[in-house]
Parts: C-alpha cells; structure tokens; sequence
C-alpha cells in the first residue's frame, strides 16, 4: 500500500509540464512548476509547516498557543493546514484588496480574518502589518512567523523548490522566472541553483507599481507580489533580471494559460508567464525556461475570471458590437414605419396634444421644443415620458389640460451620429428611456432602448 500518514507529508514534489502551446512560438523548452497542486493550493504551503516547525523546535510557540501573521491569503492557507494538525489557533491579517474566495478558504480553515485597508503606509497603525503586530503583542501565547523577515522562508525553497528543479530538469534548466512578493521563492530557488551552476539565469517578475522595479509605490490589482517595501527575506544578489508587468498583461496571460493549456491559474502566475514569454523570445533550441506558477485560479474565481470585473477595471472590451449610433439610426429607418426624423411638441401645446401624438406615432417619449419640428438641438427644452405621465394624469385629472411645458421631464441626452454604440448603452444603462440623436446641431432622431436591442439582434 501507498499511503501517507498526514496531509503535510503531500507538500512540494509538484510536477513540471511543458507549455507547449502558450510557448509555441518560442524556440526554447518552457516548462511551467504547478504549485497549485500544493494541498492547500499554493507554493505557500511549503512555508507554513517549515516556519511552524521551526518555532516549535526554538520554544517560541506552545501547545494551544495562537499564530497571527499577515498574508495576502496563500501563506495563512498554508500556516492554517499546519495549525489544523497541530492544535493552534490562527489570525490572519489581510489587505482589503484581496479575493473574496481567499478570506472564505481560511475561514473554511477555522481561521479568524481580520480585513484591513489596502490604501495605506505599511507602517500606519491599520496597515495589515501593524494590526498583526499589535494582535501578536496582545494575545498571551501569540507568535508571528513574519515571513517577511523569517529565513525559514527562502530556505524552505532552498531545501525543497530548489533541487526539485533542478532534479526534474536534470540539471538542464538555464532560467528560472519566478513572481516576487516575500522573495521568499526567488530567493532559495535562486541560490540553490546557482550554487550547481553559477550560469543559470534567475528573473524576478514585478508587478508595475511595486517598488522592486519602480519608484514610488503605486496601487495594482495582481496579489501575492510586488511590495511597498523591501523584505528581509529578498536577496536581490541572486537575480540577474527583472521585467515588469502590468495587471492588463498579467490578467490576460493568466487567462490565456487556463483556456489554451487547461491549467487554471492566478493572476501572479500570468504576471511570472508574461516574463518567461519576454525572456524566451531572445533564446535558442538549447534552453529550458523553468516558471513557477504559484496558485490556481479558483482563488479569483471573482476577479480575473468574471467578465464584469474585467470590463469594469478595463482589461476588455465588450464584447462583439462595433457600431456607431449612425447605423442604428439606418437600421431603424429600414426596418420600421415611414416618420419624420424627429417628432416633438411644442411647449405652449395643451398634455392632451401630447398624447395625440405619442398615439399617433405609436411612440413613449418626445422631446420638447419651441415647436413640433426643431431645426436646431437647442431649441430642445425638455421631454414628455408615457411612464411619467400616467402618473401625473392618475394623480391631477386635470393635468390634460395644463401646457405641455409645465409637466415636462428634463430633455433627453444628445449623442452625435458618429459616436459608438456604448455611448448609447451608457445613458440607458443609467436610466434614459431614449436618447436624442443629433448630426452636429440639426436634430437627426430619437432612439429608444427596443431600437437598440433590435439592432444589437439583428447583428
Ligand atoms: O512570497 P514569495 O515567495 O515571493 O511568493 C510570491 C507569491 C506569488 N504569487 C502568489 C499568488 C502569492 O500568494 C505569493 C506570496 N504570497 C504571500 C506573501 C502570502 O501571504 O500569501
């Protein structure tokens, strides 16, 4: 029988698999480490248990004892798995920028998550630092294993991701690019390898806005890398190179390694590709690229991997329709009943005239204007909506009666000819019931939210 006696005993030892077709066009071998098939999902398993481990063995925690650290979520997942078999409580700290689906895996761990605010100084009091350090200073009993200052860290990936790679690829890998957030990976990594060969070329990849590769700090969306700071645990002397990544970029290699490789990945993961793709287009049929994906995408599931979320923070397009309001505008003058452009009412005409021509047409919004056939969009002054008017010919009967002027709503909005069709969901998103077209100043008709829809499933 094969069988191990604790989930611990399933760390590290993560297979190599070419990436044959994300690295299609390069001439070197890519091959990408799986650190999400860690049991806790990330290449941060491999530092919970060694870090526990260690203060056991110093005294510096007891039985019952309670462990607090600051982690963007994969380090708790693996402290809290080690917590799990060996009996102590845990609080996490984590930014507020962090997945969702992160703070409910430690939860799901029985750990306690304390949210702090992402936007503020590592050493303002309600950084996710100074709240650890303050909860470790307060509990009895409580330790921090501080991973960005533990040097059990890197050596935990000198003892074990090191000489895996350099086992797996029998001493031929020539590069090893990995994402940079403790430094803990690049750094054991780096120096395991280079003490077997000093030529082996180690890459850092940073995120734009960290200060590894940038100045001033800046805000990015990818977690788990780039700092705000330097940690104790980056030896920069092992890194030959660095590139720098945007969260564009990193979002959409990491979706490009899930749907052409089938490998669900982080967003870290698209930020350490994106290097190795840059690196290897310089490199020849002798090389072997080696990049360490360190967790799976089920981690984002909310983030990267939902449409919306992608097009509300700018990394996509909406998809498909590329129109300007011009064709909508032909599309309905094809497609519908002869009328004129634009059809209005005058502001001194009685509700009751109003209602006529709403009929008329067959309409449920007018602009208004000094008279019924506007020459110019200024003389637009406001708009009669059927859904508003109901309700104020229901309440006042003799609102019939009154001027046109006096009921009216504000003017539809004025989109020009030229302009694309977004600009037109965007107002009716936001509530219009219609939209006024114009060709620069000359009215050129009204487009209601069925006349985009008609269009949109004519396409
Ligand atoms: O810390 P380091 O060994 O440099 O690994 C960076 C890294 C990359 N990608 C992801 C998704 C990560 O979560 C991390 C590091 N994570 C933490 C620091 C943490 O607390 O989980």
């Amino acid at each position: 029988m094969e069988t191990f006696d604790s989930i611990l005993d399933l760390i590290g030892k993560t297979p190599l698999l070419k990436m044959s077709r994300v690295g299609s066009e390069l001439d070197c071998t890519l091959l990408a480490k799986l650190e999400m098939l860690n049991p806790g999902g990330s290449v941060k398993d491999r530092i919970g248990v060694s870090m526990i481990e260690a203060a056991e063995q110093q005294g510096k925690i007891k039985p019952g004892g309670t462990i607090v650290e600051p982690t963007s979520g994969n380090t708790g997942v693996g402290l809290a798995i080690a917590a799990r078999l060996k009996g102590y409580r845990c609080i996490f700290t984590m930014p507020d920028k962090m997945s969702q689906e992160k703070i409910s895996l430690l939860r799901a761990y029985g750990a306690e998550v304390v949210i702090t605010p992402t936007a503020v100084a590592p050493e303002s009091p309600e950084s996710y630092y100074s709240v650890a350090n303050r909860l470790t200073a307060e509990i009895p009993g409580a330790y921090q294993p501080n991973q960005y200052h533990n040097m059990r860290n890197p050596e935990a990936h000198y003892r074990t991701t090191g000489p895996e790679i350099w086992e797996q690829t029998e001493g031929n890998v020539t590069h090893v690019v990995i994402g940079v957030g403790t430094g803990g990976t690049i750094s054991g990594v780096g120096k395991y390898l280079k003490e077997q060969d000093p030529n082996i070329v180690i890459v850092g990849a940073d995120p734009e806005g960290s200060v590894f590769t940038g100045g001033e700090p800046r805000p990015y969306l990818v977690e788990g890398i780039g700092k705000e700071s330097w940690p104790d645990t980056l030896d920069a002397s092992v890194i030959d190179r660095w590139v720098t990544v945007s969260d564009r970029d990193s979002f959409l290699t990491a979706r490009r390694i899930t749907s052409e490789e089938g490998v669900l990945v982080g967003g870290s993961c698209g930020t350490a590709m994106w290097a190795a793709l840059e690196v290897g287009k310089e490199l020849g049929p002798d090389d072997i690229v080696v990049v360490l994906l360190p967790d799976s995408g089920r981690n984002y599931l909310s983030k990267l991997y939902d449409e919306a979320w992608m097009r509300e923070n700018g990394f996509i397009e909406r998809p498909g329709i590329e129109a300007h309001i011009s064709e909508v505008i032909a599309y309905k003058k094809r497609s519908s009943s002869p009328m004129p452009d634009i059809v209005a009412v005058s502001e001194n005409e009685k509700v009751g005239r109003a209602i006529d021509i709403l009929q008329e047409f067959g309409i449920s919004q007018l602009p208004v204007a000094h008279n019924e056939s506007p020459s110019d969009i200024q003389e637009i002054v406001g708009s009669i909506q059927e859904r508003t008017l109901l309700d104020r010919v229901f309440r006042d009967s003799e609102a019939i009666d009154r001027a046109v002027a006096e009921v009216m709503d504000e003017p539809l909005p004025v989109l020009q000819l030229g302009q694309h069709v977004d600009a037109m969901f965007r107002d009716l998103s936001k509530g219009a019931e219609a939209v006024v077209v114009a060709d620069g100043a000359i009215p050129a008709g009204v487009l209601t939210r069925s006349d985009l829809l008609e269009f949109l499933a004519a396409q």
